[in-house]
């Protein structure tokens, strides 16, 4: 992978927002959803490369494009992994509610870790935090080590929770502390990321979201320098999801077996989440969140704003492009 990657990984992302954001709103997020990946999938048509999907919507039989398995890209140039959420936060994008975005982590080959479509524990701080706080401790010897590494009381902590019924003792526990909550229905992978950047005003994740989203949240924090891990779940009366109505847990850690993963209680952090010599997460709003602004149709242009951190430069650069329409007369500033 070179630095051109990041211009062009850019592109994607924007295309994909700028797709899906044409339906915020509409309470489609199915055509949302399919309309980012086929933007998206495009727009990696023509990069130079032999990418691969590890991470996408799912197997080759129930999804047309960018299944786990394809490859995209020009067919000639570097072997590019990719794990992709074309519409990460479908139901906010639905609902014009904050949050949802275009995302994508890239690595080289085998650079990022096969998550099986099961949840997982998650744990997000900021870089002072990083390799201090553990998964494996309890909320509060989290907030306790949090409030120490950032030198500000609980009480000027807010942890973000999946509003979810599996959350309920963890939300709990956490406001017992002192500290906040705030609550998200949708899209885990932004708050994760904004713990790793200060004013954000969120400061750790905690909580059981999406294991293929973890990938990504974890490629992002490997490439700023901030705390990742992550932990899979399979007792369904954990994850406490309909989905998972039918499944037991014996029947989850024999399919996770099937998929080469024997020790299901593994502790994985962002460098073995995304274990490549480099990593690139590209992230670009649909609707406005806690790291960019949503996307702005105006007479004259289209507007995005996205997030692109690469350990290729070590930069986390934000981007506001202008998408400039055949025959614009008028541009703003912003
Ligand atoms: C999780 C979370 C995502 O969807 O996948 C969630 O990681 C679905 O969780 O950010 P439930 O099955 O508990 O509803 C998102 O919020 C959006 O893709
Ligand atoms: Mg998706
Ligand atoms: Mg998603």
């Amino acid at each position: 992978m070179d630095r051109t990657l990041i211009q062009e990984l850019l592109e994607v992302v924007e295309q994909a927002a700028i797709a899906s954001a044409r339906l915020t709103g509409l309470g489609k997020k199915d055509e949302a959803d399919a309309a980012a990946v086929e933007a998206m999938r495009t727009r990696m048509g023509s990069i130079a490369m032999q990418g691969r999907i590890v991470i996408g919507e799912g197997e080759r039989d129930e999804a047309p494009m960018l299944y786990i398995g394809e490859e995209v890209g020009s067919g000639t140039g570097p072997g590019v992994d990719f794990a992709v959420d074309p519409c990460e936060g479908t139901n906010l994008c639905a609902n014009a509610q904050d949050g949802s975005m275009a995302v994508l982590a890239a690595s080289d080959r085998g650079g990022l870790f096969y998550a099986p479509d099961f949840y997982m524990k998650k744990l997000a701080a900021p870089p002072a935090a990083k390799g201090k706080v553990d998964i494996r401790k309890s909320a509060t010897e989290n907030i306790a080590i949090l409030s120490e590494c950032l030198g500000v009381p609980a009480s000027d902590l807010t942890i973000v929770v999946m509003d979810r019924a599996r959350h309920k003792s963890l939300i709990a526990e956490i406001r017992a502390t002192g500290a906040r909550v705030k609550p998200i229905s949708d899209g885990d992978v932004q708050a994760a990321i904004a713990c790793g950047f200060a004013g954000t005003g969120t400061h750790c994740l905690m909580g059981i979201g999406a294991a293929p989203e973890g990938v990504i949240s974890a490629a992002a924090l490997r490439a700023l320098g901030g705390h990742f891990q992550g932990q899979l779940v399979y007792d369904p009366a954990i994850a406490q999801t309909s989905e998972w109505a039918d499944y037991t847990k014996e029947g989850n850690i024999a399919r996770l077996n099937e998929m080469g993963i024997t020790d299901v209680d593994k502790v994985y952090e962002a460098e073995e989440l995304a274990s490549g010599e480099n990593v690139v997460f590209a992230g670009s709003g649909i609707t406005p969140g806690l790291l960019f602004k949503g996307v702005v149709f105006e007479a004259d242009c289209t507007r995005t704003s996205s997030l692109i951190i690469s350990t290729l430069d070590r930069s986390a650069r934000f981007t506001d492009t202008v998408h400039i329409k055949e025959g614009a007369k008028s541009i703003a500033l912003r």
